[in-house]
């Protein structure tokens, strides 16, 4: 063998030898480079003979040839190689089973806003919304509430850094009475309309919640009655405990915004809750001074109101016996009502 035929085996030994890529180069510097063994016996050639030169310049040349090609061979199998692993490492095996999702469900109070909401649309009224953030006048003033009434204190209701035009503080709405007042400010009589949502008190403990649910309803025109009142909160319990056989009775009350007052009471003739009376709205005739505050003369117009709570509503239908339940987020709470 001689010395080309030598460096040319031991160039190709050594490029596979090179276990990656920046060996390979290394390797290869030590033969193509410019100081590299084949690059030197180039430059060699220029003290020779030309017949000489060109015999072996094409022995040369041949040599070179065959080490490119080994070494584009070792760079090929080594970017195969590298290649491979990556396609291992990053494999996705299709045959896992996914990891789904769950199918999600409506929480047991939003169910009731939305059973109550259809109920009511079902005999014509409308849906009020507004804001959770509300101002001292609509929330209390409008609403008949005496200016140094405990519900407006700092004990009783939350309120908010920033002013209203008026100079007063911010609060979180109280009950959802603001809404009516909103509602009925911005609409020709007759008003028919309930205003479900979320309202807020400082108060929790097993029966209240800092932040819970209402519905209240308002119906004013020029001859809406008690009578009125009984007859379409009768039809509501009906139609929301899905039963004929039960009571409705109206016990004298006290509210600001309504005169004369009465809280409601259903019985039911069956079930666990049999005979027993149960609260489960607060009701009345809209005070003159708040039809006023509506916009619209109280000699004209006349109606009722009631406001029920979402939470106690959802209670009695479905057997729950503690309110935190609604709270807690307890999946195995939750799922059994969807
Ligand atoms: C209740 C009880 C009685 C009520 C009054 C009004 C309004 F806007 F007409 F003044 N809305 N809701 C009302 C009346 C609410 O909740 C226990």
């Amino acid at each position: 063998m001689n010395s080309l035929e030598q460096l040319t085996t031991a160039a190709q030994a050594d490029f596979l030898a090179a276990a990656d890529a920046a060996a390979l180069e290394n390797a290869k510097a030590r033969y193509l480079g410019k100081t590299g063994q084949i690059t030197e016996l180039m430059k060699g050639l220029g003290k020779l003979e030309p017949e000489e030169k060109k015999a072996q310049g094409a022995l040369i040349n041949a040599a070179k040839q065959q080490i490119e090609a080994a070494l584009t061979a070792r760079r090929d199998a080594l970017a195969d190689a590298q290649l491979q692993l990556r396609l291992n490492a990053e494999a996705i095996d299709v045959t896992l089973p996914g990891r789904g999702r769950a199918p999600g469900g409506i929480h047991p109070v939003m169910r009731t806003w939305e059973r109550v909401e259809a109920i009511f649309r079902s005999i014509g009224f409308d849906v009020a919304a507004g804001p959770e953030i509300e101002t001292d006048w609509t929330n209390f003033t409008a609403l008949n509430s005496p200016e140094n009434h405990p519900a407006r204190s700092m004990q009783d209701t939350f309120y908010i850094d920033g002013n209203d035009s008026t100079g007063k503080p911010l609060l979180l709405r109280t009950h959802t009475s603001p809404m009516q007042v909103r509602y009925a400010r911005s609409h020709q009589p007759p008003i028919k309309v309930i205003a479900p949502g979320r309202t807020y008190r400082v108060d929790s403990d097993a029966t209240h919640s800092p932040m819970f649910h209402q519905v209240e309803g308002l119906w004013i025109a020029k001859d809406i009655s008690f009578a009125d009142l009984k007859g379409v909160y009768l039809n509501f319990v009906k139609a929301f405990f899905e039963t004929d056989d039960l009571q409705v009775r109206f016990r004298p009350s006290y509210f600001p915004f309504t005169e004369p007052s009465a809280e409601i009471d259903i019985a039911f003739g069956s079930g666990p809750l049999k005979g027993r009376w149960l609260e489960v709205s607060g009701s009345g005739q809209v005070h003159p001074t708040v039809v006023r505050n509506f916009g619209l003369d109280p000699e004209e117009y006349i109606g009722f109101a009631f406001g029920s709570g979402l939470e106690r509503l959802t209670m009695l239908r479905y057997g729950v016996n503690d309110l935190r339940l609604f709270y807690e987020g307890d999946l195995r709470f939750l799922k059994q009502f969807n």
